[in-house]
């Protein structure tokens, strides 16, 4: 069976890491995006070395010409886009009055603006197909606020409107729309390193990754449209 295509934004750390080293064992060519060339190369090489199918692109989702390029190569390559998964996100947490507005511009850039750009460069190709998913891990913060996060918030809330209008778009041309939102997760996102006792129990990255194959491997006919994950000492 040929192996589905798929791209995983934010792929060189945490969530995104997980989800494509878990995919690439589950029958997915994955394409790997991060801005860290030698991150996402050395993971190439580990799925690569694993058995798997892998190939790296580092670009900024920020950048329209970016994107779009790297999707007319998986496209000329490929001929293909089976599957989109928008992780690749970050947050900056003050009080409202301290966000600079290069703050603002960062954070809705990549949360907001990346998912868009990579979204809209898959869709013709999935249109053309009749088929394929796209997967957003948003947050459980695009349905709840807390103080000092209202940028982060905002971003999230606006991550989560894009993903639901667009499943209304798409559904009834075979494309399937599902999003994510987890609670605390031990990566990156937080100061310092992961593994720190403070975090023991937080969500980890596999388990983000458990619920993303879930949800690619529904049958045809079935849509997950949604799925919020919390660490058990976590209250939401
Ligand atoms: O974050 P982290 P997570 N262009 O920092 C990449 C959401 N979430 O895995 O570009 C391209 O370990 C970056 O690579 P690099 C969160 O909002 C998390 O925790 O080389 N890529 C790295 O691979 C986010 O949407 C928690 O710096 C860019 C990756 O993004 C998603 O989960 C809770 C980029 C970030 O890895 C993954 O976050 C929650 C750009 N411009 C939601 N900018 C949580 N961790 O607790 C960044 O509710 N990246």
């Amino acid at each position: 069976m040929d192996k589905l295509v798929t791209l995983i934004s934010g792929a060189s750390r945490g969530i995104g890491r997980a989800v494509a080293t878990r995919l690439s064992h589950e029958n997915h060519f994955v394409v790997l995006i991060a801005r860290n060339a030698e991150e996402i190369s050395e993971l190439e090489f580990e799925i690569d070395e694993a058995g798997g199918k892998a190939q790296s692109f580092a670009i900024d989702i920020t950048q329209p010409e970016q994107v779009q390029s790297t999707v007319d190569q998986v496209i000329k390559d490929f001929g293909r886009v089976n599957c989109l998964i928008n992780n690749a996100g970050v947050g900056i947490f003050k009080s409202a009055d301290q966000f600079s507005t290069d703050d603002w511009d960062q954070v809705m850039d990549v949360n907001v603006k990346g998912s868009f750009l990579l979204t809209k460069a898959v869709l013709p190709s999935m249109k053309a197909a009749g088929a394929g998913h796209i997967v957003g891990i948003a947050s459980d913060v695009s349905k709840r606020t807390f103080a000092n996060g209202s940028l982060y918030c905002a971003s999230k809330y606006a991550q989560h409107a894009f993903f639901e209008a667009l499943r209304r778009e798409v559904r009834s041309l075979g494309i399937k729309v599902s999003v994510i939102y987890p609670g605390l997760v031990d990566t990156y996102f937080h100061d310092g390193e992961p593994g720190q006792e403070h975090r023991s129990g937080y969500l980890q990255p596999r388990d983000i990754a458990d619920a993303v194959s879930y949800i690619l491997q529904a049958p045809k006919h079935v849509l997950i449209d949604e799925l919020m994950l919390h660490p058990m000492c976590q209250e939401w």
